[in-house]
């Protein structure tokens, strides 16, 4: 891939967290979603009279601002100063849906005054740690920084998560999430998307991921393969899965569990068309798919929209739909500073 469709897909990557935290956010917690009316949304949105407000954003771009900004300010992963920013826009700003007890880590972090920037985490839930998605939502700049470093990115993905999210599943989905980034970025959209050998590949990398759960009181030591696995009959399936076989599976919750794999599949499903969603765009068939499931659909969206979003490029997503959305400037100069000081190095 030559610097200028790299440049398209940092750019697809970070627009697509913005639409879909953006676009999802009106329908999260909703579990029963109308086909029509969500399609009418889309059409409207898309289309050049429809004047709105602007779609706001919420946690999941709050965060993974945080996270850019840092990664543009110190040209490296940075902990202490990610949490500085995680602490100050959350004190800035803190009505924008954060996850109900992440918000205790910034009060913690705030009143020790930063000297263990990585302490507050593992008091979570009893000192289980949270298995949130709110580590996997905001890990996508990360994965555009280290583009041509995998080994870097899975050691940053778990550093960047475990400043919030220290339960295996909750750092474990930020891993998973930030290697569906990766693959995107490396594969050209001009060829037929491999939905099988992307889905084998991500199997593959998580078993090197989970090797050590024998410590975790659970029934699965490998719980991401086995999510992973079950996406992939569902992917198989020839008349599509349904919406409740989807929900009931792979989950739309706020775990990263029930979450990340869940937008993994909305990314492989929308390669091709799907009942009821009429576009002949495949970046706007992921979000609208994502959101169609119902449940975290903000989260949910941000995550597959990224991996579409890398995948297909910049060029692949409506103008119309990117206005509509708060911050758009912001996310682009991010995505083109990160591809700056990542290719001129
Ligand atoms: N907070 C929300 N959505 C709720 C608001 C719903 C809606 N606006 C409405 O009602 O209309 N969204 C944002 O939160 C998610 C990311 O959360 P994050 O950052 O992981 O936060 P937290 O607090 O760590 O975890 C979230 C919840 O998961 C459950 N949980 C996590 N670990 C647990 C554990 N070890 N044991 C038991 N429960 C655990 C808790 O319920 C946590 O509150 C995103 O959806 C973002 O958009
Ligand atoms: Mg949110
Ligand atoms: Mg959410
Ligand atoms: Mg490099």
């Amino acid at each position: 891939l030559d610097s200028i469709s790299l440049a398209s897909k940092f750019r697809g990557c970070l627009v697509g967290c913005l639409l879909g935290d953006c676009l999802g956010a009106p329908y999260e917690a909703d579990y029963v979603i109308s086909k029509t009316v969500l399609q009418k949304y889309f059409d409207k949105l898309e289309g050049p009279y429809f004047k709105s407000p602007v779609k706001q954003y919420t946690d999941d771009a709050a965060m993974t601002k945080c996270l850019a900004e840092s990664l543009i300010a110190q040209q490296k992963f940075d902990a202490l100063d990610v949490a500085k920013r995680f602490v100050k826009e959350y004190f800035n700003e803190p009505r924008r849906g954060y996850g109900q007890q992440v918000v205790d880590i910034f009060h913690k972090l705030r009143a020790q005054k930063f000297v263990d920037p990585f302490g507050p985490a593992k008091e979570q839930f009893d000192g289980l740690g949270s298995y949130g998605n709110g580590a996997a939502m905001r890990v996508a700049p990360l994965a555009l920084f280290c583009h041509s470093n995998y080994e870097e990115l899975l050691h940053l993905a778990r550093q960047s998560a475990e400043l919030t999210h220290t339960h295996k599943t909750g750092y474990d989905g930020a891993i998973l999430q930030a290697i569906a980034v990766h693959q995107s970025l490396h594969l050209d959209p001009k060829q037929t998307l491999d939905v099988q050998n992307f889905s084998s590949r991500l199997i593959e990398k998580m078993s090197q991921i989970e090797v050590d759960c024998d410590d975790l009181n659970i029934d699965d030591p490998y719980p991401y393969q086995t999510q992973l696995k079950k996406m992939q009959v569902l992917l198989d399936k020839e008349e599509g899965a349904h919406h409740k076989e989807v929900e009931n599976i792979l989950g739309n919750s706020v775990a990263a569990l029930y979450s990340v794999p869940t937008a993994i599949f909305c990314f492989l499903r929308a390669f091709t068309p799907i009942p009821e969603i009429e576009t002949d765009n495949p970046f706007r068939r992921t979000i609208q798919y994502a959101i169609s499931l119902g449940g975290d659909t903000d989260t949910i969206a941000n995550m597959a929209g990224a991996i579409a979003g890398a995948y297909y490029g910049y060029d692949s997503i409506n103008d119309n739909l990117q206005k509509h959305c708060e911050a758009i400037e912001q996310f682009t100069e991010y995505a083109d500073k990160l591809h700056k000081i990542t290719v001129s190095e």
